[in-house]
C-alpha cells in the first residue's frame, strides 16, 4: 500500500515539475525528431543505441516517444525493426536518425539503413507508413534515385502551402529537393545546398515567423555542436548564422526544434545517462531555444532540469493492473527480501547475475495489446536487466540510479506489444549492476 501511494504521489507531483534531462531513462535513444500533430501531443522519433557500446552499429530498432505536458512521456512502443525492412542488410542494425512527417491522413516515417554487408556504401532512405502517429507502421519501400553516399539522417519538412522537401546526408554533404505528392519520389533532382558552414550531418528544417531555418551537427572534434543558417525558401539560398548548440559531451550531436503550446524546444542528445565516452550510449534531451528579434536564435543552456510542465492534467492510473515480483516465478540466485517498506511487504534481490530472472506467467492482454510495463525497482548506476515478452528480446532497460538499493524510487516503463489472450509472459533478466525488483504494473494504451 504504502508503495502504491507513493506511485500515485510521484505522478501528481510531476504535474508541476520538470521534464529533467535526459527525459528517456529506460533505454537509450539518439538523434531525436519532434513534431506535434493535430492529436495536439507531441511526438519524438528518435533512433535507439543498444548495448553494448559498439559504435552505431547495433541500432536496429525504433521506439516513439510522446507528452501532452513536456514531463510525462508515454514510450509508444516499437514501430520499426530492421528484421521487417526486406531489402535491408541481412545482419540487421544501423537504423540510424529517422523523421517523420504527416501528409493527407498518412504519417510516412523516413529512416536510413544500408542494404549491404558493407553498411557504409550502401545506404538507403526507407520509408513506413501508418495511419496512426506511433504504431501499426508498414515498410513502404526506399526512395529511388538518390547517391549512395552518405544517405543518412532524412529530414521532411512540409511547408504551409502543403509542399514537401526532402533533405538528407552525411560525410559533410548535405542534399535537399523537393518531394513529389506521394511523399515517396523525388521531384525532379535533389540540389546540394551550399552556404553551411562545416556541415557534418543531422539536417533538420523548420519554419517560424516567415524565416526557413536549417540545422545541422558540424565536425567539432569528438564532440560535433549543432550549427544553423537561415533562408527565405524551403531550399536556401542559407545564410549561415552560428553554433546553437555546444558540445554535449558525445561523439556525435543531432537536433530538432519545434513550436509547443507556445514555447520553442531544441532537442539534442548526451551521454549523461550511460557515462560512456564511446561506443555511443546516447539519451536525449530537451531545452528552451530563445529567439532574438531579427530571429536570429540564442545559444540553448543545457540543462539537468529540462523544461517545465505545460499542462495540468491528472494522470489516471486506474487502467494499471499490478503484479508483485515475489509472486512471479524467479531463477537463478533471485531471492524474496521481507521488508514492510516494499509494496506487499516483500521484493526480489539478486538480479544483478546473468542467470537470475523473474517470470511473469499468464498475462492477459485486450485485442490491441499495447501495455506500457512500470517496472518498480531499486538499483545501483548503470545497472540494467533484460526484459523478454513472449520470448522476444525487447531491449535492456536501465534502472535508475536511486544511490540506494533499499529504497523503491526508480521506475523503468516501456510499451510492448501482448498477443490478445491470456497466455502472455513477461520475463525480466539480470544484466549487470544491482537490481531489486518491488514489482510492475501493466497499463493499456490503445
Ligand atoms: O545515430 C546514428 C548516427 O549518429 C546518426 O544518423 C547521426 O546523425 C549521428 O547522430
Amino acid at each position: 500500500m504504502a508503495t502504491r501511494l507513493f506511485y500515485c504521489l510521484s505522478i501528481l507531483f510531476s504535474q508541476n515539475c520538470f521534464s529533467q534531462n535526459p527525459f528517456i531513462t529506460s533505454i537509450y535513444t539518439a538523434d531525436p525528431s519532434a513534431h506535434v500533430w493535430a492529436d495536439g501531443r507531441l511526438y519524438v522519433y528518435p533512433s535507439h543505441d543498444i548495448d553494448p557500446a559498439k559504435g552505431c552499429d547495433l541500432m536496429d530498432r525504433y521506439h516513439v516517444f510522446s507528452t501532452d505536458d513536456m514531463v510525462n512521456w508515454r514510450d509508444e512502443g516499437e514501430i520499426l525493426n530492421a528484421n521487417q525492412v526486406s531489402w535491408g542488410r541481412k545482419e540487421g542494425g544501423f537504423m540510424w536518425a529517422p523523421d517523420c512527417v504527416y501528409k493527407n491522413g498518412i504519417y510516412y516515417f523516413y529512416f536510413p539503413h544500408p542494404a549491404g554487408t558493407d553498411w557504409n556504401k550502401s545506404w538507403k532512405i526507407g520509408m513506413a507508413t501508418s495511419k496512426k502517429p506511433a504504431s501499426d507502421f508498414k515498410p513502404a519501400g526506399y526512395i529511388k534515385g538518390l547517391s549512395a553516399n552518405a544517405m543518412i539522417d532524412p529530414c521532411v519538412f512540409v511547408d504551409t502551402d502543403g509542399k514537401a522537401y526532402f533533405y538528407y546526408g552525411g560525410g559533410g554533404v548535405c542534399h535537399g529537393g523537393k518531394l513529389k505528392d506521394n511523399m515517396m519520389e523525388i521531384d525532379g533532382e535533389m540540389q546540394e545546398i551550399n552556404g553551411l558552414v562545416d556541415f557534418h550531418e543531422a539536417t533538420w528544417v523548420f519554419k517560424r515567423n516567415g524565416i526557413y531555418y536549417l540545422t545541422y551537427a558540424d565536425n567539432n572534434p569528438r564532440e560535433n555542436q549543432l550549427r544553423y543558417a537561415t533562408g527565405s525558401s524551403p531550399l536556401g539560398p542559407w545564410t549561415y548564422r552560428g553554433i546553437y548548440l555546444g558540445p554535449t559531451g558525445c561523439d556525435t550531436d543531432q537536433g530538432s526544434i519545434v513550436e509547443f503550446k507556445g514555447k520553442w524546444y531544441a532537442f539534442y542528445h548526451n551521454k549523461a545517462l550511460s557515462n560512456t565516452g564511446k561506443g555511443n550510449l546516447r539519451s536525449i534531451c530537451v531545452d528552451i531555444v530563445n529567439f532574438n528579434d531579427d530571429g536570429t536564435m540564442q545559444m540553448v543552456e543545457q540543462t539537468k532540469s529540462g523544461v517545465a510542465s505545460v499542462g495540468t492534467k491528472v494522470i489516471s492510473t486506474k487502467n494499471a493492473v499490478k503484479y508483485e515480483a515475489e509472486n512471479a516465478t524467479m531463477g537463478g540466485k533471485a531471492t524474496i527480501v521481507n521488508d514492510t517498506s516494499a509494496s506487499g511487504s516483500k521484493y526480489v534481490t539478486n538480479m544483478d547475475l546473468a542467470d537470475s530472472y523473474i517470470e511473469f506467467k499468464n498475462i492477459k492482454a485486450k485485442r490491441k495489446g499495447r501495455v506500457t510495463i512500470n517496472i518498480y525497482h531499486s538499483g545501483t548506476s548503470y545497472s540494467r536487466i533484460k526484459l523478454v515478452v513472449n520470448g522476444i528480446d525487447c531491449s535492456y532497460l536501465n534502472s535508475l540510479p536511486t544511490g540506494d538499493t533499499e529504497n523503491f524510487k526508480g521506475h523503468t516503463y516501456f510499451t510492448v506489444h501482448l498477443s490478445p489472450g491470456k497466455n502472455n509472459t513477461i520475463k525480466l533478466i539480470g544484466v549487470n549492476g544491482n537490481t531489486n525488483i518491488d514489482y510492475i504494473t501493466l497499463t493499456p494504451i490503445d
